[in-house]
Parts: C-alpha cells; structure tokens; sequence
C-alpha cells in the first residue's frame, strides 16, 4: 500500500488555520516517490554569503552562540558496549536582559548534546541539580546537608519548588518508575547528590528522534523556555529505510525564548496589528500571520530574534541530500516549516514523525511523505530528507500557525539561512551505510486491534474575571462525565484506569478557542479520525494538535486516538497533557493508571514503586 493518505494528513491538516482545522493560507502539496525528487526540486541561485563562528554572548553557566551565528551541531554522546554513562550538571543564570537560561551540562564540558543508544542499550545518567538561581533572581538558598535539608527521598515528591527538576525522556516506551520515566513523585532539589536515571531502551523502540527535558509540574515551562532540552537518538533509523543509508544527519533543535526586543516596533513598512498580551504576557493571536510573536525563537541555541528575525546559518556542499533531524523543543510555540528557494517552496522529503520511521510498521509504502511545508506542535518531531541546492542560498522558515483566538501568536519568520558552498564542512555524523533490515514490530499493528472501549475527553479553560480576557486562566483536561479540575499534583488518583494488553480509543475534543496539544507519556497512538472523518496514517504519534473552537460551531473539534497500553512498560501510573506548557503546568494535565494483566509483575505501581526504587539506588 501506498502512503498517499497518510501523506495528506502530515502537515497543513496538522495546523488548522481556520477553526475547522483547513490551510487556505497555504496550498498542501503532496507527492510520493522516491529520494530522487529531492534533487529535483531543488533549484537554485548565486549569491555570496558567509557568517561568523558562534560566540558566547555573555554569561558563564548557560552560553548561548550569537545571533546570526552558524548553526553548530550539538556534540554526540554514544553508547559505548551497549551503554551510554554521562553526568549531567543542570544550571541556571540570569542572562543580561534578565532572562533566566537553564542548561544542561554534561560532564564533557557540552551543553545539550545528542544522547545517541541503540535499541536495547542502558542509559545511566547521574544527574546533579545546580541551580543557583529562582524565577524573579533571588538565590537559591542551598540546603545544608542534603535533600532540602530535611534528608527527602527525591522519589517521595515531597517537594516541589522553583529550585526542584527532574527529566522525562519524551517519547520512549519505558516504565513510569522512580530512576526510570517516573515525573509525578520524582523531585531533584540543589544540594542533593547526583541522582540516577538507569534505563533500558526497548529493543522494540522505533528507531528516531526522542528528547529529553525536565517535567517539575508548574515549572516545566520556565525551565524548558529557559534552555533545558536535548536531543535523544535512537540510532537505525537508516535500518527502517535503506535509502537513509550513508546519509549525513544534522539535529537541529528548535526552542522558543521570551523576546530579546519585547518594545521594538515591527520593521518598517511591516503590518502592526493590535498588541494584545495574555496572563502570562504573551501576545496574543493577531489572526493576521504577522506581527510581535509571543516568543522568539531560537535554532541549537542560535536566536533569531523580532523584529529583524537576523537568521542563523547552515553550510551546505551543493546538492548534498542531509537528513535533518528536527524536534520542536519549544514550550508554546506551534512550527510550519518550509524551505524556500527563490521564494519557492522546495521539496522536503519526511521520513518520521515523532521518532517513528513512516514505514516502521511495514505495511509498504515507500516510507516518504513528500511535503512543501510541515507543521511541528510543542513536543513533536519530524524527521526529513533536503537536498540543497547547486549554489546560493536558501531559507529555512516557520510559517505563521493560527492558535485561535485565545492562543498565541505564532508569525511567519525566517529561522535559518542555507548557505551553499563547496567547503562547507560535512555534519558530523553520518548513517550507517549498510544496515541490517530491522526485525518486524513484536505486536500486530494497532490499527487491526479492536479497542475494548472507547472514552472521551476534552480541554477546556476558565477565565477567573470571564469579562476580562487578560486575567488568570485555569486549563483542564477532562474525562467526559467527570468534573473539570486542574491537575493537583499532589493526588495519586487516576482520571483513568485501563489494563495492559489492552487497546482503546480515546476521542480528544477541544472546548477552548485555542489550539492544544495532546501528548501521552510512556507510549506511542494511531490517529484514525480528525473532526469525525477517518484518515490513513499507517505510522505513529505521541503528539497531536486539537484544533480549537470557534466558539460558534455546534459541534467541537475533536481527534480519534487508538491508544496503545499493550506493552508490560506502560504499567503504572503516568500523565497525559498539554504539550503548550503553560496549559500543562496550569492545570491541563490527567492521569492513567494501567493495571497489569492478572498474574503479570506489578513493580511499575506507585505503591511498589518506592521498593523497585529501593533496589536501584546506590
Ligand atoms: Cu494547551
């Protein structure tokens, strides 16, 4: 079978630009093929261009390159032997426009690099909580002898605080435990010693882009906005489509940041709509494409801020075809990418989504999804093949994504330019060049498994002053039939309650007259339907835009997810969210608890987990 129908839905379907999730700002156009068609859509210009090396601008926990600077790749961190071993110091400092950073330092002197395991490999990362800093500036006082000076265990989520971080690794199939891909109860405070994560990559994890970031409720915004995020790899990507085989790969991170310039006027002769700024302080959706961005955005760190939108800079050899390996690692900002050349959009060839290959299934196709543009919400990636051209320079750009009125607003700017020449240097990293075909997935494919029922949800939000659009919102998500109620983090209680080895479908509606994107912890789901109408994605996700309410339509916009609790790993207790942060960490957040079949092992359980927790610590 072919991937036509599925390739129709990546992209413009995935960034509703208009309340019935349609694009008419933007033409989808979609063909498959093979790789050749990159070449052949790409073409060209001259022009002369270079750019500097990246500088450190300022500050000495948390370098940044400069604006305009060349992307640099984030180093790579590979298991040696089956295992990878890092230590990581996370620190923050307030940068000279008062804007807190958080960073990820590794124990080589890299920030944020690339984790890169292999199926069934063991990551063990010893992480040290450095924080010298709070929201606001004042320091963090560090507790005399240990946990919060009240000896804690940082598995008990005894407290949580502007100080306290913890790390989900976004996307992988592992168990929600203490020390592994547990964010409920596991809190990190400075002046703890480095604390474990020990965990086994499935062998059955998709071979893809993954991420790591921290996941403290109510602060993971500031942090994640700050600068805490990496790459997670996890290698064969090649081996799911042989003609990756060989290819150099480039990871580029994208992050949103508050703006450098919030009082710079639009560039002259630019439109400058109305400036209307949310509780948070965000700018508001303009509807107009244009306009102050509620946030700047940055490429492996390089910003390129409002209102001059100064680009990074990628060196490429001409015609060289690159994978580029991109996660959105923003905390609010939605993505639409397209590359332009000559102001014609050029032919990106998509390979994954989400760290899944498209044809990891193997159900044919030719695991390509041609597109001119893709849509990437906060927490998703994607993963795709640019050729670039014989000379000259193209752009990378985002187009502009319409949050719906209540969201925010996301413009069209430049993000990156491409800059061809023969010595450019070649990415550092390069896909095997012949792989061994991966084994066939263990499980039958979600989409021929019956669900045993199917439940409803839906996100809403209330304004404090309903007359007043700028004062506090609270944001839930809902199981339909139960009350609306903001996340409490201090509650066990799961809003759902499912079985391993089961399979359901959840149907996610949204309420609210902004856009939301829903993201399950510890598993993968098949979208079947968008707005009650059935598409063929025969691929997976674990991110995806609900398209927000009119607020006159009779009928709200809804999703239809299979949802996959099969896996022994998904036991336990874990939460499903918003993926914008700020709706995370003001309430939009659930619970599932999944039960083990009968007689199956119950480590992965909250109360047995504080025992698992016990084994593992040293
Ligand atoms: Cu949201």
């Amino acid at each position: 079978m072919g991937l036509g129908g599925a390739a129709e839905s990546l992209g413009a379907a995935d960034l509703p630009r208009d309340g019935r999730g349609c694009s008419p700002a933007v033409t989808l156009n979609v063909k498959m093929g093979t790789f050749h068609k990159v070449m052949l859509g790409v073409v060209c210009a001259a022009t002369g261009a270079g750019c500097a090396r990246a500088q450190a601008a300022g500050g000495e926990a948390c370098p940044r390159p400069a604006t305009g600077s060349v992307i640099e790749e984030p180093e790579d961190l590979r298991s040696v032997g089956g295992v990878l071993r890092v230590d990581v110091a996370y620190r923050n400092e307030l940068d000279v426009g008062g804007h807190m950073r958080y960073c990820y330092v590794f124990g080589d002197g890299s920030e944020s690099p690339n984790l890169r395991v292999h199926p069934g490999d063991l990551l063990i990362l010893e992480l040290k909580n450095e924080l010298t800093v709070a929201p606001g500036g004042m320091s963090i006082a560090m507790p005399m002898g240990g946990h919060g000076g009240a000896g804690e265990d940082p598995c008990s989520g005894g407290k949580m605080t502007a100080a306290s971080t913890n790390l989900h690794l976004h996307g992988l199939n592992i168990p929600p435990i203490c020390h592994e891909d547990d964010v409920l109860k596991t809190s990190i405070q400075p002046g703890d010693p480095p604390f474990e994560y020990k965990v086994r990559i499935p062998a059955g994890q998709p071979p893809g882009l993954y991420w790591y970031h921290p996941h403290m409720h109510g602060f993971t915004k500031v942090q994640v906005l700050g600068g805490a995020s990496g790459a997670l790899i996890i290698e064969g990507v090649e081996r799911a489509n042989k003609e990756l085989s060989g290819m150099p790969e480039r990871v580029l991170v994208i992050r949103d940041q508050d703006l450098l310039n919030p009082n710079a006027a639009p560039n002259p002769g630019a439109e400058a709509p109305p400036v209307v700024l949310d509780s948070d302080g965000d700018v508001m959706n303009t509807g107009t494409g244009t306009g102050k961005p509620a946030k700047d955005l940055s490429v492996n760190f390089v910003p390129v801020p409002y209102p001059n939108y100064e680009p990074a800079t990628i060196k490429m050899k001409p015609r060289e075809r690159q994978l580029w390996r991109v996660l959105n690692a923003s905390a609010i900002t939605y993505l639409n990418l397209q590359m332009l050349w000559n102001a014609v959009p050029q032919w990106m060839a998509v390979v994954g989504l989400d760290g899944v290959p498209l044809n990891y299934i193997g159900r044919g196709g030719g695991g390509v999804a041609w597109q001119t543009h893709v849509g990437i919400a906060p927490g998703g990636r994607a993963e795709f093949v640019f050729a670039a051209p014989a000379e000259g320079v193209a752009t990378l750009e985002t187009l502009s994504v319409d949050t719906g009125s209540g969201g925010e607003n996301d413009p069209v700017r430049p993000l990156a330019r491409i800059v061809v020449s023969g010595d450019a240097p070649e990415p550092r990293a390069k896909l095997a060049s012949s792989p061994e075909a991966l084994p066939r997935p263990a499980l039958p494919w979600l989409g021929d498994v019956a669900p045993v029922r199917t439940r409803k949800l839906y996100f809403s939000e209330i304004l404090q002053d309903p007359k007043d659009p700028n004062s506090p919102t609270t944001f839930f998500i809902t199981v339909d039939g139960q009350p609306p109620k903001a996340f409490d983090p201090a509650s066990n209680v799961p809003n759902i309650v499912a079985r391993q080895g089961d399979v359901e479908d959840w149907i996610i509606e949204n309420r609210s007259l902004e856009l939301h994107a829903f993201h399950i912890h510890q598993l993968h789901f098949l979208l079947l339907e968008r707005f009650g109408s059935a598409v063929n994605e025969p691929f997976l996700r674990d991110t995806i835009n609900v398209p927000f309410w009119d607020g006159k339509t009779s009928r709200y916009p809804s999703v239809k997810l299979r949802m996959d609790f099969r896996d022994s790993n998904t036991v336990g207790l874990f939460p499903y969210h918003c993926h914008l942060l700020e709706h995370e960490d003001g309430g939009m957040m659930g619970l599932v608890r999944v039960e083990p079949q009968a007689g199956a092992p119950v480590e992965n359980l909250p109360e047995k987990a504080s025992g698992a927790v016990a084994l593992k610590r040293k």
